[in-house]
């Protein structure tokens, strides 16, 4: 390796650390692939990581992405912890994930910001495409520019804006391809889970209005249990609720274009640690727990998602 190091969960890796993991994941693991989904407006790779363990016959399916927004870092650490744990965990509970379902894991979603954001502007958010702004302002809000429900409140008009939604909906390379990849396996996937940071919040759709889905207390259920597990090696609190209700009105989300368009069963978002005191800067030595502790939340989900499936 020539400038990179070697992914390790104690410091955030550069984009190249992580797309190199991916790439050695792969080439030790016969049923690990990186499946590239299409390119970013800056042309770099949307990696898929995809795990699958079956010969033929589609099994149930979960999708877990990350790095939607440049700034929030410790969503792709925690998610390559994930693929970690997942691969070389003795944990059985943990291998008859990868025994009994399809992996679809995307630990970057918007690497032109997650670039923009280590070398440039460590607040960044947005991706880095070109708009039709005057002054020059690049970049839309990858989880305001799906196409369900689209500019229709809490997204924003203007090109400068941290929210701004993009000329229309899947106008960005990044949603477009990773909606147009979720199309094809949407009706093998069981669970969409998307992360974020910060607030420790477990969030269900929709974020467009606070409207309630058929079996939406059922899922708020599922998602105490969840917070229950990720509290147990730390104490550490997540709270449950719908977008709108414990955030904001916020069209254009990937979960709601999920939820509203294909109807997928386990639909959340993730908002990682911490409450605001580092906020998006994490320190690193935090990784480590917030992987820990999401494994667990992640470890019940499934349990909940077994019961629903038997
Ligand atoms: O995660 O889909 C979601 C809910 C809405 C998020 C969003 O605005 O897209 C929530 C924010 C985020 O993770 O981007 C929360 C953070 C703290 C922020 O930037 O406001
Ligand atoms: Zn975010």
């Amino acid at each position: 390796r020539k400038n990179g190091k070697a992914l390790n969960w104690d410091s955030y890796g550069t984009l190249e650390d992580i797309n190199d993991y991916l790439s050695s994941t792969a080439a030790s693991n016969s049923f690990v692939q990186v499946l590239s989904i299409g390119k970013s407006f800056e042309q770099r790779d949307l990696n898929v990581l995809k795990i699958s363990k079956s010969s033929g016959a589609d099994r149930p399916a979960i999708w877990i992405d990350g790095g939607i927004h440049a700034r929030e870092w410790i969503s792709p650490a925690v998610v390559t912890y994930v693929i970690n744990e997942l691969l070389t965990s003795n944990d059985t509970e943990v291998t008859s994930i990868t025994e009994d379902f399809d992996l679809y894991i995307i630990p970057n979603l918007n690497p032109d910001g997650y670039v923009y954001s280590i070398d440039t502007d460590r607040m960044w958010r947005k991706t880095r495409a070109t708009t039709n702004s005057p002054l020059g302002c690049r970049g839309a809000d990858a989880n305001r520019n799906w196409d369900y429900r689209f500019d229709t409140g809490g997204s924003s008009d203007a090109p400068c804006s941290d929210t701004y939604h993009g000329g229309e909906g899947f106008s960005q390379p990044e949603t477009r391809a990773a909606s147009d990849f979720y199309n094809t396996i949407a009706n093998q996937t069981k669970m969409f889970l998307s992360v974020h940071s910060y607030s420790q919040y477990i969030l269900l759709p929709y974020g467009y209005s606070n409207e309630r889905y058929p079996d939406y207390a059922e899922w708020m259920r599922i998602g105490e249990a969840a917070a229950d597990a990720i509290a147990r090696p730390y104490g550490t609190q997540f709270t449950v609720g719908n977008i709108v209700d414990l955030l904001y009105v916020s069209s254009g989300g990937s979960v709601d274009w999920i939820k509203g368009i294909h109807d997928t069963s386990v639909v959340l978002a993730f908002e990682l640690r911490d409450t605001g005191r580092y906020g998006f800067v994490l320190p690193p030595d935090q990784i480590r727990p917030s992987g820990i502790e999401f494994m667990e939340g992640f470890k019940e989900l499934v349990r909940q998602l077994r019961n629903r499936l038997d």
